[in-house]
């Protein structure tokens, strides 16, 4: 069956993404998907149809900004527009507990408990963008319409 040799961590975004009704699947590459630029020259996309899955903490809880692979996210505005005191980058540790995955392997979905989502509105001139499927080596292609609606996500521009 399609998916069974996936990591573990692959195979619960994989199961997210097929109770969601995704029409695509994860797959992993030879070569390291890590970082965007990496994913993009494994894919042969544009850096900027790359959708990273940054973890913060905004005030005391997980925030996931799924980000277009040419944007940084601008914190002091993310917080302004969110109404929150302070965003700063999580830990290591901190994305863990989060999302159940790693630095560079994070998905937009699949993690232990729903994770509150902004969604970078760059992503919308992209009409196929990856992100990753939960380890270095994992993508999965989508769009901006369903990452909103597989992440709940709200839609802003983060820089
Ligand atoms: N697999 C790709 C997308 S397909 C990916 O995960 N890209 S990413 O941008 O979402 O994840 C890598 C990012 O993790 C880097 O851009 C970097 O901003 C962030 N990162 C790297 N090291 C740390 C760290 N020590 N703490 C917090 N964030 C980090």
């Amino acid at each position: 069956m399609e998916g069974t040799s996936l990591p573990e961590r692959s195979r619960r975004v994989a199961e997210a993404l097929e109770a969601f009704g995704a029409r695509n699947r994860v797959r992993e590459l030879p070569a390291s998907t890590r970082t965007a630029a990496e994913a993009a020259r494994a894919l042969g996309c544009e850096v900027g149809a790359i959708a990273n899955s940054l973890v913060f903490m905004a005030d005391d809880g997980p925030l996931l900004v799924m980000t277009s692979g040419r944007h940084r996210v601008d914190v002091a505005l993310l917080a302004e527009r969110l109404g929150r005191r302070r965003i700063r980058r999580a830990e290591p540790e901190e994305v863990r507990a989060a999302t159940g995955q790693v630095i560079g392997g994070v998905a937009p979905v699949g993690h232990p408990a729903p994770v509150e989502t902004v969604v970078d509105t760059a992503l919308e001139e992209y009409p196929r963008l990856w992100a990753a499927g939960g380890t270095p080596h994992t993508v999965f292609p989508t769009d901006y319409a369903e990452l909103l609606k597989m992440t709940d996500g709200v839609p802003l521009a983060v820089n």
